[in-house]
């Protein structure tokens, strides 16, 4: 980066917004989003929407906190009067209380780019609850993003698809979640599709396009999805066509993945860079 002019009128830069939970670990949530956005050259923003804990005496389980819905809707007031914000991230919502505040600050906002990572389950979170808070995701957010980023279960959930077990079946899903949504999908196989590759779809109604990488080990490293979708959402931020995103999306990530951080958690982290 180079110095600016201290008496030049400050420059401005491409705004990313992540409407995200906090995961405390810094692997997934608002924190991956922050990380990913800044090492992309986008200026990050988030609102959280819950708070997530692990609970190291219980197996790692989730530990769900939610913000109540007149502070989501406190912080996304002052950061829709602070910058005009045409590029737009969502991540874990976590209940129906608080996707109704998210999308009714959205249907007035109307951004140019949507990025819907669609977080159904979080463990840790009432099987009940999780059954409302994805009927609203998928009524009230779902038909409102231009991106949309589901991983292998999301995938089935959102396309009817029974089982997703090969390349096949993940692009018959991202046609169908296209067709459905409207949105650009880009489903994800990750390590739940066998084979050497990690593949994922592009699909935007014209242009199918399969995304290949090595696979880098054989276990899900935290923060991955999350890292994708803010990617995309940086790169659509800075002017990328969707299909560019995607690709620079899988890229980096990839490297995220080759640089997990380890821990004492029974899981690996992406690290940024
Ligand atoms: O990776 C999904 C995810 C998203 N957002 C938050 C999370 C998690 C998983 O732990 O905690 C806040």
């Amino acid at each position: 980066m180079t110095t600016p002019d201290a008496a030049a009128p400050a420059e401005t830069a491409p705004i990313a917004l992540t409407i995200a939970g906090s995961e405390a670990t810094g692997g997934a949530g608002a924190q991956a989003d922050l990380k990913t956005f800044q090492a992309l050259g986008a200026f990050g923003i988030a609102a959280l929407t819950c708070i997530v804990s692990f609970d190291p005496k219980a197996d790692w389980g989730h530990r769900f906190v939610p913000v109540d819905p007149g502070v989501i809707a406190d912080q996304l007031e002052a950061e829709l009067a602070t910058y005009d914000i045409d590029t737009i991230k969502v991540g874990m919502l976590g209940t129906p209380a608080t996707i109704e505040t998210v999308a009714g600050v959205l249907r007035q906002a109307r951004p140019r780019n949507l990025v819907l990572d669609p977080v159904l389950i979080c463990k840790g979170q009432e099987p009940g609850a999780a059954l409302d808070t994805d009927t609203a995701l998928k009524e009230q957010v779902l038909p409102l993003a231009t991106f949309v980023t589901p991983n292998h279960f999301e995938s089935m959930a959102l396309s009817g698809l029974d089982a997703i077990e090969d390349e096949d079946d993940l692009v018959a899903a991202a046609r169908a979640i296209h067709e459905r949504s409207g949105a650009v999908v880009l489903a994800k196989g990750g390590v739940r599709l066998a084979g050497p590759d990690a593949i994922d779809v592009f699909y935007d109604g014209a242009t199918l396009e399969v995304l290949r990488a090595p696979k880098v080990g054989d276990l899900a490293v935290s923060g991955a999805g999350c890292s994708l979708a803010a990617a995309v959402t940086a790169e659509l931020a800075k002017g990328a066509t969707p299909l560019e995103a995607a690709r620079t999306a899988k890229e980096f990530v990839r490297e995220a993945i080759l640089h997990r951080m380890p821990s004492r958690a029974p899981f690996e982290a992406v690290r940024q860079v």
